[in-house]
């Protein structure tokens, strides 16, 4: 690709920006499996997964530099399975002493959940020539990302640090990638087919697919290690918001006391963080985050089963079939 002048950079969003690669990053490219991406040029394959170009230098990087502490919390989720929720809900879960004020001033009502919790690969190490230095933040630090259980760097895996993965239906999961990608891609660019794009879903090229080897690695984890890995479902938490805050509460350390229940503080986060109340702040109408993506683009219908406006019953039965395949004999349906 050839490199974009400090003008063309400066009017192109920062997570279209491809050009400005480590050198680690340049070399290994050539070595990996290569396809189209959906909303960045390329997808390469590595360790069994398809990331960006951008993103698997920011993966490298994170793996190079992060270091976890036994407090942190770190959220993880494949792209559009809730992640912009659940960060909106641990954040105002661990801050709520700090403000106690939910319908006042709360950082929520005039922050995007994403400038609130970092990503690693997007916000934190997405610059080649920047490592920021995270010993400043207050504790517990509170991370998210996309990244794989098996790119980790190993500082999570060995800490006591906290994992909460949560994962969505495929189909919506799908459905939502979709919506999501054909509005953040290039301008010029034409929409996704959506028949190509499903068909790449299907073969696991997606970012960082194959979908259900990272949430199988994840759901292992959490069978493995109850005390480090959380394993929730977007669909579950949907019916059972309040339920589901507080074992989230509990598995972090931060249970609620009788006397916040009874106070209706749960109640008041899980109203807080809703997609009715989030999607309709004048905050997530209007602006972008850090790395370009408008507010807006975070929240489109926030429902279970939208999956039924946009597949056909043959790419349902195909879907539904892969998902049993390599999740069913897991355990793990949606
Ligand atoms: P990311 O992985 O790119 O950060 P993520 O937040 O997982 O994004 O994806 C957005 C999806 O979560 C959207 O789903 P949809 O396309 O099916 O509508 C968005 O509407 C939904 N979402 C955003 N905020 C909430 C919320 N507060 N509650 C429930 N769903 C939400």
């Amino acid at each position: 690709m050839a490199k974009l002048s400090d003008h063309e950079s400066s009017l192109v969003p920062k997570y279209l920006q491809e050009d400005d690669l480590s050198q680690e990053c340049k070399e290994l490219i050539p070595t990996l499996p290569l396809e189209k991406g959906w909303i960045s040029t390329n997808f390469h394959q590595y360790q069994g997964f398809w990331i960006s170009t951008m993103f698997l230098q920011a993966t490298l990087s994170c793996q190079k530099h992060f270091q976890a502490l036994d407090t942190d919390i770190l959220l993880v989720t494949t792209p559009k399975s809730g992640t912009t929720w659940l960060k909106a809900l641990t954040f105002a879960l661990l801050n709520r002493n700090k403000y106690p004020n939910i319908h006042n001033n709360h950082p929520l009502l005039t922050t995007n959940p994403h400038v609130l919790v970092p990503f690693l690969e997007v916000d934190i190490y997405y610059d080649k020539d920047f490592v920021p230095d995270l010993k400043t933040l207050s504790l517990p630090r509170l991370f998210s990302t996309h990244i794989p259980y098996v790119l980790l760097p190993n500082s999570i895996k060995e800490s006591s640090c906290k994992v909460v993965y949560l994962c969505r239906d495929p189909k919506d999961t799908f459905a939502s990638l979709w919506h999501f990608s054909n509005k953040v891609r290039p301008q010029c660019s034409e929409p996704l087919p959506l028949e190509e794009s499903f068909e790449k879903f299907c073969r696991g090229v997606c970012l960082f697919g194959p979908f259900w080897e990272h949430v199988l690695e994840y759901w292992k984890e959490s069978l493995e290690k109850p005390e480090k890995v959380m394993f929730l479902k977007y669909e579950e938490m949907k019916v059972k918001p309040n339920f589901y805050l507080k074992k989230l509460a509990e598995f972090l350390g931060y249970p609620f006391s009788k006397e916040e229940e009874s106070e209706g503080v749960v109640d008041a986060i899980v109203n807080l963080c809703s997609f009715e109340k989030l999607s309709n702040l004048e905050v997530n109408k209007t602006g972008k985050v850090g790395f370009g993506v408008e507010n807006k683009d975070y929240f489109r219908r926030g429902q279970v089963g939208d999956w039924k406006n946009l597949l056909t019953v043959e790419m349902v039965e195909q879907l539904n079939t892969i998902v049993e395949e390599k999740l069913g004999k897991h355990g793990l349906n949606f």
